[in-house]
């Protein structure tokens, strides 16, 4: 049975939790508090070297690491990954924009909000990443603007990746009432039969 190195609270770690729940796919979670220093034990590091959550024990007894390259694993096969060249290769397009252009601010003010306390440096990066988190924001707003999904007319592992913070980008102080392509597609993902919430755990 696979394994899941797991923590409740976060969203890199729920888009698997998420992905594994719509595929009925049965697996053991392992909670590990990232917040407080688990991630770094010599015990960790082995499972993933470079000390985060989500990390997936397979069969085999082997680990994979990173959450959007767990997403294509477990996708392998399924209706989440769509097939063609284009397709696939839009797929990695939008789960490289999540990790490079979204995540960084949508997922990081988020965390700053809710395990404070913050240093100075941290509250003078605020704007910044607010300005950017925005933009990715729009990024996303305009693309759905003519569609039901990310890539292909269907739900893929893009669509999960980019909903995991998305849909609690409130959190980290994202006003999301003038983005209603972005609420639409955020309603349609949750409605996903098998679908579980990020605090069902
Ligand atoms: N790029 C990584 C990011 C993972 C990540 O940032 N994990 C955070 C929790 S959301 C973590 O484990 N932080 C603890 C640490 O860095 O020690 C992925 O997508 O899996």
């Amino acid at each position: 049975m696979l394994t899941l190195f797991d923590n409740a609270d976060s969203g890199n770690a729920y888009k698997v939790r998420l992905l594994l729940a719509l595929l009925d796919i049965p697996y053991q979670r392992i909670e590990i508090d990232s917040v407080h220093g688990e991630t770094r034990t010599p015990g960790f590091l082995q499972r993933n070297p470079n000390g985060k959550v989500p990390a997936l024990e397979l069969e085999d007894g082997s680990y994979l690491w990173e959450s959007n390259a767990l997403l294509w694993y477990l996708a392998a096969d399924s209706a989440f990954l769509p097939e063609g060249r284009r397709d696939i290769a839009e797929v990695l397009q939008w789960m490289f924009f999540e990790q490079y252009s979204h995540e960084p601010y949508v997922a990081v003010l988020r965390a700053w909000a809710r395990h404070g306390p913050i240093s100075e440096e941290q509250r003078r990066q605020i704007p910044a990443r607010e300005k950017e988190g925005y933009r990715a924001l729009g990024v996303m707003e305009a693309h759905l603007d003519q569609r039901s999904f990310m890539v292909a007319g269907q739900p893929t592992i893009a669509d999960l990746s980019l909903y995991a913070y998305t849909h609690v980008a409130g959190e980290g102080g994202f006003d999301l009432s003038d983005y209603p392509a972005i609420r639409g597609w955020l309603d349609r993902i949750a409605s996903l039969p098998g679908y579980v919430a990020m605090d069902a755990v």
